[in-house]
């Protein structure tokens, strides 16, 4: 029934209110009288999702009708954050939703609080999977993003005593209200055992596989709806379960909980997310996990094409796969396998396919992150992918014996086989082989990676790559988050700029509008304030928001530095203690971040800062000049109330190290200045929001090449800077641990002796380039300019203008609206 579709779609009032009480009644059972908070939570999703379902049901209906080439956005990770505000935002209901649960005498922000957000993801390449699928959608691009549906997200981190504690994440515990199975779209998959050789009906050589176990892959769905548009894409997500036949030998013996309990097994593929950025362990469970969604997600696009009666050697013009980092780039070998011994195309053939549908974005620079796996390993999980790989690799070293005649070192190094030791597949080499583009994610990483990491690909095919700087959503990171800003800024130019992001820039004249300025720099107080509500009532530190708020929220990570940072308060301090009259700008430093589980070092780093703030906060000398904050588990919900209150932003890498970074983007968005290096996409933002409005310090990556080529003594910088000697014998003298001198020794002695990450060499212009920071904050007119200079000129920064750069020169994909 039509009429009542489009009453539930666009509800009034009155209907948003009747459709939430019959939601707590008929959905959870429950009256306004009893219900808990969860109940009403759920009651307003459902309300919410009722408001999407119809559009989506188009969408898709509109996409097979029109048989629209799919962008398909293969990632392990999707870190999507709370759902509730971003979807009502995206329906242009905030308001009219916030006043009808005021009616009915409840908070919307109360409400949505509750939700348990998705940590499906460890950090930038999550996020950044998430900023896309929200703007693919916006831009009215068919697609669909396939992941994993973890049963754990990210563990959810509690500071004990100092230290990080990981929990588990159980975020399903109260359902999932915006998720659809749909039992009726599973697929099998293999793992294991051997391959042979069988001859077809028609005569011909074929291999088979014989698995030793199978599981099955069920979806589930939530819709994307972009914003104030008529589309709304799918995000499925892969969950493993047994499959019908989970055990059957185990079971005709007549040992029923015998073969349940293999059950229990299959089921562990999808359980937890692998905590872990930028380190690869090699882990079994973890190579299955990417083949598993992989193969998900390839025999789902088959499905597809199938049905709408399309060719499969066709696969290539109804779908652009994009691999998000290496971690789904099995599915080169696994296209050719489903091609060539599922679907009797012939080799050359299901290559061209192959080649024309992948496309592969490089998210690190960092050694310890490319992907390679033990070849017995690998061999032992996906017999039949080692000997496609085994044939991709052959023909491409003929291709290349042919182009470098006689150069054999640059075969060795160009192989999808690493055989300088033990031997291992090289995912990355397997992603540039099989793909038609390859692009890194800002100008310098892309750059770098031509020069570097991937310079013999580059030798070879030049014109595959390419660069696409990342973006985030205005959607999610200004108008959900920061809602006085949001109100401001469409006051002065109007609301087009949360759909056509590259409009802020009319903000620009405003800078000098003292009306505006005032206006602007109130909300970042009002900003402030609330956070540091939050702060207080998750750390009990009390903090002043008439200081400047420091801000460092990442993954904590050597090479992000966060130790540079706690190396700078520290000279604060000990200047302080000499002399406890000196004029400061108050500041409070706030970090936060999680630490990989088994990353020791980096644990002590957070132990270094909460040891740090629990002397410089309790010392009476400091008179509450300095505080130091860790906000415990930092996630999306709790980056949505940081990102609005900071006025500094600290990307302080070492220059090279930081692909791009995007937490630097939604703090200009929203009006922090940036201290950083130049690494990663600061450069970028450093071009856009011009010179001035940057706090530029540290080494160039060229100048970190030529003095690790000469050789860097660290030692030579601790004796040859005063303060830098005071700080680092301060730190390990025991003063911040109650006199242990043996916690910080391993961090400080590495500072000292070899430094991978060159804090010693950056050392002093950080902490000058600081002291320009204080000298620009006490103007307070003059910070505010700078900062209302920031927002206006972030536009390059949004999702959307990373989206359409690879819908043009990566996917030739164009927008294909769905009337309403
Ligand atoms: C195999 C272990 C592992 C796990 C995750 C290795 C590498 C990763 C990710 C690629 C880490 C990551 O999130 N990288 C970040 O990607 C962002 C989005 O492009 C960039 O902005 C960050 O600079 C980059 O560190």
């Amino acid at each position: 029934n039509a009429a009542l579709g489009r009453d539930r779609s666009l509800p009034t009032r009155e209907g948003l209110k009747r459709a939430f009480l019959d939601h707590l009644l008929y959905t959870q059972n429950k009256s306004l009288a009893i219900a808990s908070r969860n109940d009403l939570y759920q009651a307003l999703a459902h309300t919410i999702r009722d408001c999407m379902l119809r559009t989506w049901f188009d969408t898709a209906s509109s996409y097979k009708a029109k048989h629209s080439r799919m962008v398909a956005y293969l990632s392990a990770e999707f870190l999507m954050g709370p759902y509730l505000g971003n979807n009502v935002l995206n329906l242009g209901l905030m308001d009219e939703v916030k006043a009808a649960i005021a009616e009915l005498g409840l908070d919307f922000d109360d409400l949505a609080n509750q939700e348990e957000e998705p940590g499906l993801g460890n950090g930038g390449l999550g996020r950044l999977a998430a900023c896309f699928i929200d703007s693919l959608a916006s831009l009215e691009i068919p697609a669909i993003g396939y992941g994993i549906r973890y049963e754990y997200g990210i563990f959810y981190q509690t500071i004990i005593d100092g230290w990080q504690v990981e929990n588990t994440d159980k975020w399903l515990r109260y359902g999932n209200p915006w998720e659809i199975q749909h039992a009726e779209w599973s697929v099998e998959i293999k793992l294991g055992g051997r391959t042979e050789t069988y001859t077809d009906d028609a005569g011909k050589f074929r291999v088979r596989w014989v698995p030793e176990k199978t599981v099955a892959g069920v979806p589930f769905d939530s819709p994307i709806l972009g914003y104030r548009v008529n589309t709304a894409n799918t995000l499925r997500l892969w969950r493993a379960e047994a499959t019908e036949a989970f055990d059957f030998p185990t079971f005709n013996r007549g040992d029923y909980l015998g073969a349940v309990s293999k059950k229990v097994t299959s089921e562990n593929l999808t359980k937890v997310l692998y905590p872990n950025d930028e380190s690869d362990q090699g882990k079994e469970l973890r190579l299955e996990q990417q083949y598993f969604f992989v193969s998900c997600s390839l025999q789902d696009m088959l499905r597809i094409q199938i049905n709408r009666g399309q060719p499969v050697t066709e696969f290539h013009l109804a779908f652009a796969i994009q691999l998000n980092d290496t971690h789904p780039a099995i599915g080169v070998a696994e296209l050719m396998r489903l091609l060539v011994d599922e679907h009797q195309i012939v080799w050359e053939q299901a290559w061209d396919v192959t080649r024309q549908t992948f496309a592969y974005t490089n998210h690190t620079l960092l050694p310890e992150a490319l992907e390679r796996w033990p070849l017995k390993l690998f061999e032992r999980v996906l017999p039949r992918h080692l000997e496609i790989i085994y044939e991709i690799n052959a023909r491409f070293l003929n291709e290349v014996r042919i182009r470098f005649l006689g150069d054999e070192s640059r075969l060795s190094r160009l192989s999808l086989i690493d055989e300088s030791g033990e031997r291992y597949v090289r995912m990355a080499h397997l992603a540039c082989v099989g793909s038609s583009a390859i692009n890194g994610v800002a100008e310098l990483h892309s750059e770098l990676l031509k020069r570097d990491v991937l310079a013999d690909f580059y030798a070879m095919w030049p014109e595959k790559f390419t660069n696409v700087t990342n973006g985030v959503t205005p959607r999610r990171w200004i108008a959900l988050s920061n809602p006085r800003q949001t109100s401001l800024v469409s006051r002065a130019i109007g609301n087009d700029w949360i759909k056509d992001f590259s409009r802020i820039k009319e903000l620009e004249p405003f800078a000098d509008d003292a009306g505006f300025a005032a206006d602007w720099q109130a909300i970042k107080r009002d900003n402030k304030i609330e956070l540091a509500g939050q702060l207080l009532q998750r750390t009990g530190i009390r903090v002043d928001p008439d200081s400047m708020f420091d801000v460092q929220v990442k993954r904590i990570h050597e090479y992000k530095r966060q130790h540079l940072a706690v190396l700078h308060i520290v000279a604060l301090y000990h200047r302080l203690k000499s002399d406890p009259n000196l004029d400061v700008v108050p500041r409070t430093f706030i970090f936060g971040g999680k630490a990989a589980p088994g990353y020791h070092r980096a644990k002590l780093i957070i132990k270094l800062i909460t040891s740090v703030g629990d002397v410089v906060n309790n010392d009476p000398a400091v008179r509450d000049r300095l505080k130091v904050v860790f906000l415990p588990n930092f996630s999306v919900t709790r980056g949505q109330r940081i990102y609005p209150a900071a006025d500094l932003s600290e990307q302080i890498s070492l220059a090279g190290k930081e692909a791009s970074g995007t937490g630097n983007m939604k703090f200009a968005m929203n009006g922090a200045l940036t201290i950083g290096t130049m690494d990663g996409a600061n450069v970028e933002i450093r071009e856009e929001v011009g010179a001035d409005q940057f706090f530029l310090f540290g080494l160039t990556a060229e100048e970190v090449y030529a003095l690790r080529a000469r050789g860097y003594s660290p030692s030579d910088y601790y004796r040859n800077n005063a303060e830098l000697h005071a700080v680092l014998d301060l730190i390990r003298s025991g003063f911040f641990s109650r006199g242990d001198a043996n916690l910080f020794a391993p961090l400080i002695d590495e500072l000292m002796h070899t430094d991978p990450y060159m804090l010693l060499v950056d050392y002093q212009s950080y902490v000058d380039c600081q002291g320009e920071v204080d000298r620009t904050y006490r103007d307070t007119q003059d910070w505010t300019r700078r900062s209302i200079l920031n927002a206006a000129r972030s536009g390059k920064f949004s999702s959307d203008r990373s989206i359409r750069d690879y819908a043009e020169r990566v996917w030739k994909v164009g927008p294909a609206p769905v009337s309403s």
